[in-house]
Parts: structure tokens; C-alpha cells; sequence
């Protein structure tokens, strides 16, 4: 059994990703590792001085915690009009949290119709092309945690139904199915095992491992990246070549493997955290009774997540759904401890996203 705490890892590390990285999507400039941590660490400090959430949650987290609700209610399979109707509720309740420019029309057209046809609005997007954004894979996450714990469900299948009620396009699906990963990805960290599952999901989309435009060329630049970057190298060089090479865009082939690339760079056994952030000291623990509770290791975990996390955003772009992503993928293989008292206290609805986790757990095992 996916222990608990692996699921609330993810969807809370996903969160905190999104409201992090929402502060920098698509600034002007690139900021540099410090220049984006020195803003965390002024986020997690926030909340002792007012009461509201210093850091809101934007679409990513709104749908993703959309695709939990619908799992939960229908006990833990993919239904698309459900999931439309949970996706379209979503966004009503709050239309600015910074959706895709195409997001907006594919929800009314479903609330139109009554969800009479799931898969409708979104396949007639740009000429019938459909969406190759990266919408469908910032919401991926809870589809990779259900799949991992119903060894019998079909997942891929399901991740492909739950995509294309918004993103019909075959970059957009293999994004989506990537970003779900293998039924073991969320405890994996080697690039190999991403590059298989890259060809997979580009041989179901219909995408070729020749082309440029595949997800496998893509990981196969991931792994490049690894190799020529060791844990030890110039952190703001490193993400200059990594913006440019992978891209930091919101389309999914520009944003996924980059997502990706975060995560393992930090799961890596060698990394190294920045000195910035192996020196912190977390705001709720500079009492030092409050200190000692916090084992090493929960210290190293909290600290390689911050790391990713930093990194991700500093790579520039959309930095909420990159952050958000490679959050999911670190935040369930390290598991609920990686995440910072402090940091959960800073972010909008960070106790709703931990018990939808719980739900979201109760009914992988119970179905
Ligand atoms: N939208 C934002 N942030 C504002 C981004 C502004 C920025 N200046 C920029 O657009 O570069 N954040 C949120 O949106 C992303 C998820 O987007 P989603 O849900 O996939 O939206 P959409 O509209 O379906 O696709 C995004 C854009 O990609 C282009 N595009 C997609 N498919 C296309 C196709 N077949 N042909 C041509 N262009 C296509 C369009 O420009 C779409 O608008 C996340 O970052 C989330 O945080
Ligand atoms: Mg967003
Ligand atoms: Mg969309
Ligand atoms: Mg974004």
C-alpha cells in the first residue's frame, strides 16, 4: 500500500508550488536562485503578521483539487461528465486564478450543454487541433496517485479520458499521462525510468520518438542535462541552460519534461541543497524546543523540497505550473514531512488540499 502520507506529499507540494511560483509566472526578467528564495523565505515569515493566506492558490491547484473531488464521488474512476462538471464548477467560482486564454470558453460551452458532451468543446479548440497547453498536466497528479494505488486501473486510459475534457491535442495528452506517470513513478527517480515511460506515452499519443516535438527527444535532453550538471554546479548557469534548452513555457512539451528535469535533479542522491537553504532556519522553529522536534532527516527532506521548489521558479516562465509539477512529483516520493509548517501556513486552503488527500486515499484503497 501508497502510504497516506505519499499522497498528501504530493497534492500539498503541488500546492505550494503553484502559490509560490504564481508570485513570478511570466515576470518580465528571470530572477536568480537567491532573488527567489529570499522571497519564500519572506512568505513563510508572512503569516505571523496577518491573518489571511499570503500566498493564493491559481487554476493549477483549482483544477487539480477539481479532478480530486470528482475521483473521490466516483469512487475513484475517471468520469467525464463528472469531471467536466467539477472542472466548470471550479473555474465559475473563481474565474481569475489566471487561466489559459482558452480555458474560459471551453467551460462555458460545457455549462451551455448541460455536460451532454464532454469531449466536445475542447476537441473544436484552434481549428480542431485542440490544446497542446500545459492544463491538463498541471492537474495530473491525483489521476498518478490513484492509478499507482489501483494496480488494476487502467490508467493511462483514464488520464487520457480526464485530459481531453479540456486539451484534445496529442502533446497535450502525452504531457498529461506523462506527468501520471508509471504506476511506481511517484517513489522513482532515475531518468531512465521517465525516459521509457516518455516513449510509452509518445507511441499512445501518436507522437514519434524521432521528431523533435516527442517526449522522448525531450528526456533524452533531461538526461543530457543531468549528466552535464553535477549537484555541485553554478545554480543560475544551470538554470539559464535548462530554461533554454527545455523551456519554461505553457505549452505541455515546453513545461513537462523541465518539470520533470526539477524533481530529479533534486531526488538525485548526490544533490547538494544551496547553502542558502541547508543555513535556514525555519520562522516556526527558532525556538529551540519547537527545533528539536524536527528530526534530521524531516530537516533534509523540508530542505531538498524548498530546493526544488526555488530552483523551479527561478528557471523563470510559468513558474507556478513548473513548480507546481516537479512539487507533485518530489512531494510524493519524499512524502508529508517534506513540507514546511511554515510554508503550509502561508498557502491558501493548504488544510482542504491535505484532507482531499485523505479522502482522496481512503477511496484508492476502498474501491
Ligand atoms: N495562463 C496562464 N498564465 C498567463 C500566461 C500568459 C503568458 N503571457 C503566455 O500565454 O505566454 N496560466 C495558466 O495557464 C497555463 C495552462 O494553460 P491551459 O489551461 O493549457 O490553457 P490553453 O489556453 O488551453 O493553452 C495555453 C496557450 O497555449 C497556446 N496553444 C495551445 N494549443 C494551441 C494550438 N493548438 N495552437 C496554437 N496555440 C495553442 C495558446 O496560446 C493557449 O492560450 C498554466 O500556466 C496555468 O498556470
Ligand atoms: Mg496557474
Ligand atoms: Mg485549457
Ligand atoms: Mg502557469
Amino acid at each position: 500500500m501508497i502510504p497516506c502520507a505519499k499522497f498528501r506529499g504530493c497534492l500539498l507540494a503541488a500546492l505550494a508550488g503553484d502559490c509560490l511560483g504564481a508570485q513570478f509566472e511570466f515576470s518580465p526578467r528571470r530572477s536568480s536562485f537567491r532573488t527567489v528564495w529570499l522571497a519564500f523565505d519572506a512568505n513563510m515569515r508572512e503569516r505571523r503578521r496577518c491573518r489571511r493566506w499570503p500566498l493564493v492558490y491559481t487554476d493549477d491547484t483549482a483544477l487539480t483539487r477539481a479532478v480530486c473531488e470528482s475521483l473521490v464521488d466516483c469512487r475513484g474512476r475517471v468520469e467525464p461528465a463528472s469531471l467536466a462538471r467539477s472542472l466548470t464548477d471550479a473555474y465559475f467560482k473563481a474565474t481569475d486564478r489566471g487561466y489559459g486564454a482558452a480555458a474560459g470558453g471551453v467551460f462555458k460551452d460545457l455549462r451551455d450543454a448541460n455536460f451532454a458532451d464532454p469531449f466536445g468543446p475542447a476537441a473544436a479548440l484552434f481549428e480542431g487541433r485542440g490544446s497542446y497547453g500545459n492544463g491538463g498536466a498541471m492537474r495530473a497528479a491525483p489521476l498518478g496517485l490513484i492509478g499507482a494505488a489501483a494496480a488494476a486501473a487502467p490508467n493511462a486510459e483514464e488520464v487520457h479520458l480526464a485530459t481531453r475534457v479540456t486539451h484534445s491535442n496529442a502533446l497535450a495528452l502525452a504531457g498529461a499521462r506523462l506527468m501520471a506517470g508509471p504506476c511506481d513513478w511517484r517513489c522513482a527517480s532515475t531518468a531512465s525510468t521517465w525516459t521509457a515511460e516518455a516513449a510509452a506515452a509518445d507511441t499512445a499519443c501518436g507522437l514519434h520518438e524521432g521528431e523533435a516535438s516527442s517526449y522522448t527527444s525531450a528526456m533524452r535532453q533531461v538526461k543530457e542535462f543531468l549528466g552535464k550538471h553535477p549537484a555541485s554546479s553554478a545554480v543560475d548557469e544551470e538554470a539559464r541552460a535548462v530554461a533554454g534548452a527545455l523551456g519554461t513555457e505553457v505549452t505541455a512539451l515546453r513545461s513537462v519534461p523541465t518539470a520533470i528535469y526539477c524533481a530529479l535533479r533534486t531526488l538525485r542522491p548526490s544533490h547538494r541543497v544551496h547553502p542558502l537553504i541547508s543555513e535556514w532556519q525555519p520562522p516556526g522553529n527558532q525556538n529551540p524546543s519547537i527545533d528539536e522536534a524536527l528530526s534530521i532527516e524531516q530537516r533534509q527532506q523540508q530542505q531538498r523540497l524548498l530546493d526544488c521548489l526555488t530552483f523551479a521558479v527561478s528557471l523563470g516562465g510559468d513558474t507556478d505550473t513548473i513548480a507546481s509539477m516537479a512539487g507533485a512529483i518530489v512531494g510524493a516520493a519524499l512524502g508529508a514531512d517534506a513540507l514546511p509548517a511554515s510554508l503550509m501556513l502561508a498557502c491558501e486552503a493548504s488544510d482542504a488540499v491535505d484532507s482531499l488527500a485523505t479522502r482522496l486515499h481512503r477511496v484508492a484503497y476502498s474501491s
